[in-house]
């Protein structure tokens, strides 16, 4: 490989808490099967077997939905220890190839293979052979986008073809705001994105959008960067629309905040601090945080707090573009749980998590 080539591969579980449970649980294998909130309590799904998928069941849609879709599906809930403890196995299986793993969430890593390779041969190798020990140690299949379990090389001189070919969802930074706005301009792939030209979308995205054209182009310098202290779990939401009745912004609340518990719940921490985002149509931005000792984990202790924030910021008058909700100061549950012995007992729930 020339000088200036990197090698990353990009490794993604399939369909990582099902397959785990399917693996734990031979009796469900080849069944369908849904991780998350029970249909009748109103939760959501983390994620769906691929039996499952068959029938359009999929990630964050209502349980009730899914049941709906999928009468025969067995819904379970999350066991998020296990899945912590599979992708500490992963990411030890894929430190050892490399010191450069950036994780992107339990199931998923960049890992910069330059200095271990060669060749694109040998990088495919060595994706193969890491497929082979997640499969050895931990039974689960890895790929993403052949999925499952499929291996994917894009070799520079087809890079081009892949990019123009990949619908416009797939890059890096396109969230659903982004995609419906480019959706509406009758743009749907890289092709388009590329014919659209970097001015262009630089008048409608910003500098969001010249990066956009440089991904679309195959330009993409950003380093795999492995360590990354957390500092915050957060979630924010760009409106489809600029809003000001104070009582659809507290749903929008409930859902950043229930995504946010999810989070946290992944990474088995909790938060001191729990912080409001605010911009305004105006793109003026203000954040207005609360701290407590006994701390934030579940979406029900951030929700009121929330709201009181809330009202301290809107008036009607103006109207709300992004919202966003972030909990910091991060602490283990052990050192929350002790704090809530001391301020709070009858708060404390016991390992109850709602996907
Ligand atoms: P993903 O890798 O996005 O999904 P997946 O591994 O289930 O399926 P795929 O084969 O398409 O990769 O997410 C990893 C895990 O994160 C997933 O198993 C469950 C959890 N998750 C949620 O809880 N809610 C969500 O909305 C998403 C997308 C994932
Ligand atoms: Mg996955």
């Amino acid at each position: 490989m020339d000088e200036r080539t990197r090698a990353i591969l990009h490794i993604d579980l399939d369909a990582f808490y099902a397959s785990i449970e399917q693996r734990d649980h031979p009796e469900y294998r080849g069944k369908p099967v849904i991780v998350g909130g029970s249909p009748d309590r109103r939760g959501v799904v983390a994620t769906a077997s691929y039996e499952a998928r068959k029938f359009g069941v999929h990630s964050a849609m209502p349980s009730r939905t899914a049941q709906r879709l999928c009468p025969d599906a067995i819904f379970l809930p999350a066991r998020f220890e296990v899945y912590r403890a599979v992708s500490q196995q992963i990411m030890t299986i894929f430190r050892q190839q490399t010191a450069l793993v950036e994780p992107l969430s339990l199931d998923e890593a960049y890992l910069d293979v330059t200095d271990a390779v060669r060749t694109l041969e040998e990088a495919v190798r060595l994706a193969q052979e890491i497929k082979q020990q997640i499969w050895g140690q931990t039974q689960l299949t890895a790929s993403d986008a052949h999925k499952p379990d499929g291996l994917t090389v894009i070799p520079q001189e087809e890079a081009s073809a892949f990019l123009e070919a990949l619908p416009i969802e797939k890059f890096f930074g396109v969230g659903k705001v982004t995609t419906a706005k480019l959706r509406e301009l009758g743009i749907q792939t890289g092709a388009d994105l590329k014919h659209m030209g970097e001015e262009r979308l630089r008048d409608l995205f910003g500098k969001h959008g010249g990066q956009l054209y440089r991904y679309a182009c195959g330009v993409d310098d950003r380093p795999v960067e492995p360590v990354r202290e957390r500092k915050s779990v957060g979630k924010e939401v760009t409106l489809e629309r600029d809003i000001r009745d104070r009582s659809e912004m507290e749903r929008i609340l409930e859902n950043l905040a229930l995504q946010v518990e999810r989070r946290l719940a992944e990474l088995g921490i909790a938060g001191k601090t729990l912080r409001l985002k605010v911009r305004w149509s105006t793109f003026e931005l203000v954040t207005r945080a609360s701290s407590r000792e006994q701390g934030f984990q579940l979406a029900q202790e951030m929700l009121p707090i929330l709201r009181t924030l809330l009202s301290e910021l809107v008036d009607g008058k103006r109207a709300v573009r992004l919202l966003g909700v972030t909990v910091s100061s991060l602490v283990s549950p052990n050192e929350m749980r002790r704090a809530r012995q001391i301020v709070m007992p009858s708060l404390w729930h016991d390992e109850h998590v709602q996907v």
